[in-house]
């Protein structure tokens, strides 16, 4: 917790470009912010010295130094520059939105107006306002902050129908990790702008009021899909049937507000649902992507680490990482449930591309028994009429099955770095086997973005395999290696600004202290800047990343600035700032501290 807080009062007032990445870390030794602690371990004050200046070589001194130390006070200043890049982008995404859009979800950056995409709670500003905190954007904690105390709680009494996940990540996420990020947990307000943290936390608490409604009506543990803020009632989806993904991803949020509130119902509600779920049947630890909150059972066969299937398992290794010292006892069965399915994983839904051997996940849209039923050849006239068999095996790699590097990598070493784990011995053989998988997997994603004409990846993307093959139909950059690897069909080459690699990369960087993911980062980075920067404010996203210059969408979704902007900072930055053995990140990159760390 002091890691996340001592580095917001860094920040808040150091010059941009005032301090190397060396000097950085010597933060952490030399406690450039300390803070008192009485008795019972909590801060009392407070203070900050005043910044340091870069080291000033004179001339004839730098002979003296050796090149090792010289190279490494570049490399670390570059990546201070890059770091200040990227909170250039977003304070650019911020003016944009607050110019046209200030209290819609989000902004529409070519029409320059706003949009209500997520049930009209102010999406963007919540979303952003923990990076903003992070990079010590300080304008921005001062205009979101005030925006939630002026709105927000008046809006959750008034506005309609929102989806209890996205509600959840989003709306709650963002405000309890303001909550911690400012200094709530130790009653002060760290940052001097926008309002007190303890606004944060009642807002919280009072939207969360209304989302536990999900789960005390429906008549299982498996909460129904959306919430009406106004009148306070709970409703399924259309079709009756909740996301696998949904209703496990609410967990981190809700016990972290039973932990400051002091009030457990939120905690219990959201654990149940995990609970119910270890008891029902799996595939090798893999589950279908939907789920009946009236019957409690699952739907359908269709397995897949993409959309609605995701952060099922993402949720699992974190919570279980949340609980911090409780981890084991009562906690186990979560990372049981996460390790079973990594194992299915590897075995069912891991394959190579050819001809170069990408590593790829895929899904199981016929469930495990749709590979070799003979049925199958029936659909070959469907939707796989181009095949020359029906596919066993998809292919196909959607834009949330590349969080998986990340979420196998924090898996295996819970978030030390790989050398620290490995010389404490903590790390299994299928520890080691999972962290592989994650590099390999990173490698696919960055080729993603690299195989295309713009650098930046579509929405989802097909590998050519021994059983699957279209031609024609690639990125559009020549001059990539994988370009007869990746297929991107024409429906699906869009980009959202989507965080998911970034964050892959910044969690991969963190464990393995391989240079090359915060390289592949910042490649991806300068295609956003290049292609998706909007002159007048703001970023859209594209229709099409094969094609030069790419057509744009009108839409800058909150999570560019609530996560990606956030993953790349974090990437280009000092390792020990909000340290992934004392954070969790929320699934839409929100940092919740870690039980007693
Ligand atoms: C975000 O809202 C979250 O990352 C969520 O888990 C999935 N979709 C978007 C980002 O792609």
């Amino acid at each position: 917790m002091i890691f996340g807080v001592a580095y917001l009062m860094f920040t808040h007032k150091s010059a941009p470009h005032s301090v190397s990445q060396g000097q950085a870390e010597g933060i952490k030794v030399n406690t450039e912010v300390e803070g008192i602690s009485d008795s019972s371990g909590r801060f009392k004050r407070f203070w900050r010295k005043p910044p340091r200046l870069p080291p000033q070589l004179p001339p004839d001194e730098k002979g003296s130094i050796d090149n090792h130390e010289l190279q490494k006070l570049n490399t670390g200043s570059k990546w201070v520059d890059r770091q200040q890049r990227v909170k250039k982008a977003f304070i650019h995404a911020w003016s944009g939105y607050k110019m046209y859009a200030m209290g819609y979800d989000e902004l529409m950056p070519l029409s320059q107006r706003g949009v209500d995409g997520l049930g009209g709670l102010g999406a963007t500003v919540v979303d952003a306002l923990d990076t903003a905190l992070i990079m010590g954007a300080e304008e921005v904690v001062s205009e979101a902050g005030l925006w939630i105390e002026a709105h927000l709680s008046d809006r959750i009494s008034k506005k309609g129908q929102v989806n209890l996940f996205e509600t959840t990540i989003r709306v709650l996420g963002g405000l309890l990790s303001a909550y911690h990020l400012s200094g709530g947990e130790q009653g002060t307000n760290l940052t001097h702008k926008g309002p007190k943290p303890t606004v944060y936390l009642e807002t919280a608490r009072n939207l969360a009021d209304r989302l536990l409604l999900a789960f005390t009506s429906s008549p299982t543990s498996i909460p129904f899909s959306d919430v009406v803020l106004h009148d306070s009632s709970a409703h399924r989806a259309p079709d009756g049937l909740s996301s696998t993904a949904e209703v496990s991803t609410v967990q981190l949020e809700f016990n972290y507000l039973s932990t400051v509130s002091g009030d457990p119902r939120y905690s219990i509600e959201a654990m149940k649902v995990l609970e119910h779920i270890k008891d029902l049947p799996k595939v090798e630890g893999l589950v279908p992507i939907y789920i009946s909150p009236d019957s409690g059972e699952f739907s359908g066969e269709n397995i897949r680490l993409g959309s609605r299937g995701d952060s099922y398992y993402e949720y699992l290794i974190k919570v279980w990482l949340q609980q911090g010292r409780n981890r084991d006892g009562n906690f186990t069965y979560l990372y049981d449930m996460y390790e079973e399915a990594m194992r299915g994983v590897r075995h069912l839904l891991v394959q190579k591309s050819i001809p170069n051997g990408l590593v790829f996940v895929g899904e199981l849209p016929y469930g495990p028994k749709g590979s070799f039923s003979p049925k199958m050849d029936h659909l070959v006239h469907g939707a796989f009429s181009r095949f020359s068999v029906k596919p066993l095996f998809s292919g196909r790699i959607g834009p949330r099955s590349v969080f998986c590097p990340g979420t196998l990598a924090l898996g295996a070493t819970k978030g030390l770095t790989k050398e620290k784990a490995m010389k404490k011995n903590l790390l299994k053989f299928e520890d080691l086997e999972n962290l592989k998988l994650a590099e390999d997997l990173a490698k696919t994603c960055f080729e993603m973005y690299s195989v295309t004409s713009t650098g930046l990846a579509p929405e989802i993307a097909y590998f050519h395999t021994e059983e699957y093959s279209e031609h024609g139909l690639d990125g559009g950059n020549k001059n990539s290696k994988f370009v007869n690897d990746i297929i991107i069909k024409h429906a699906d080459r869009h980009n959202l600004l989507r965080p998911e690699t970034v964050e892959s990369l910044f969690i991969l960087y963190r464990i393995t202290e391989d240079p090359k993911y915060q390289e592949w980062g910042w490649q991806i980075f300068e295609a956003f800047e290049k292609h998706t920067k909007v002159d007048s404010g703001g970023y859209s996203s594209l229709e099409d990343v094969t094609v030069l210059p790419p057509h744009r969408r009108d839409k800058m979704e909150t999570f560019f600035l609530g996560e990606t902007l956030k993953y790349f900072y974090l990437l280009f930055g000092d390792r020990s700032i909000i340290p992934l053995d004392k954070y969790v990140f929320n699934t839409e990159a929100h940092p919740l501290p870690i039980k007693g760390s």
